[in-house]
């Protein structure tokens, strides 16, 4: 499997992947479909279906238009709100791109129908990778626009967290220098969270993106995969995880970084 990230608006991140053994592929959240068109002729591709996290029009926004310039694609989602949907999903839906497999992961919160793609290949060669949208950033996770703390917990820590450790995280937008900046506020203390502010800088710097990063690095600096961590219960002054998830939640609303 080959992830090619192709980056769209302000900060947005669309993904094209790509199954190497059939040379089928699929474009995850496609808000700039000429961006999208070129990458397909320039990978020498067969687009064959989209990806769709959730219904923001920064994520879903392209789609009407893609399907139009590529017939007969098919379109994936969670929510009656995605512009030309074919195919609703719910968790533990599967299907294929080439002989690739996709498990979809249901993790409603930042909007009420938002899907993570967990992507594998068959054999055990390559790292498996998820595409989560706006529910997990890197060292960060989305407004709470249509959901509870309850369930950002559920998605984070019962389900995204479980996932394998050296599973590859590539999430909707680069806000990953803004997030750890309101990491280090959480965990002063917190060695992997300066390491990764002086990469992402360094990178950053380069005009390069931080994606992607992996589930196992994500337990270790994002303050919303630690919320059962002492020290993240401490500075929450929580007694409990789903506590915890809503203080820093809210905390991070407000937080300038
Ligand atoms: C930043 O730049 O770091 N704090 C952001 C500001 C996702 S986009 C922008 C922001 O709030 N972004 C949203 C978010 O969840 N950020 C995580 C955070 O701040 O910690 N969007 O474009 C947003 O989902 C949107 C589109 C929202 C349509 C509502 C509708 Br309706
Ligand atoms: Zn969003």
């Amino acid at each position: 499997m080959d992830v090619k990230i192709l980056p769209a608006l302000q900060d947005n991140y669309m993904y094209l992947i790509i199954d190497n053994a059939t040379r089928e592929a699929a474009i995850v959240d496609p808000v700039d479909p000429n961006s999208v068109l070129m990458a397909v002729k320039e990978h020498n591709v067969n687009l064959t279906s989209v990806l769709t996290t959730h219904h923001h029009w920064d994520h879903a926004g392209g789609n009407e238009n893609l399907v139009k310039m590529i017939p007969n694609l098919t379109v994936y989602g969670g929510d009656d709100r995605i512009g030309a949907l074919t195919n609703k999903v719910q968790h533990q839906s599967k299907f294929n791109i080439g002989n690739l497999n996709v498990q979809c992961l249901f993790t409603p919160c930042h909007t009420a129908g938002h899907i993570c793609y967990f992507v594998s290949t068959p054999e055990e060669g390559s790292d498996p990778a998820v595409f989560t949208g706006d529910t997990l950033f890197l060292g960060g996770c989305g407004r709470f626009f249509e959901g509870t703390a309850d369930q950002m917990y559920r998605a984070l820590i019962e389900i995204l967290s479980k996932l394998p450790d050296q599973t590859k995280v590539f999430c909707g937008h680069e806000y990953t220098l803004q997030n750890l900046k309101f990491a280090s506020y959480v965990e002063p203390e917190n060695e992997e969270v300066k390491k990764k502010i002086a990469w992402s800088e360094s990178k950053r710097g380069e005009g390069r993106p931080t994606v992607p990063s992996t589930i196992g690095e994500e337990k270790l600096y994002n303050p919303f995969m630690r919320v059962t961590v002492p020290a993240v219960m401490r500075h929450a002054k929580a007694t409990d995880a789903i506590q915890a998830m809503k203080a820093i939640r809210q905390e991070k609303d407000n937080f300038k970084a």
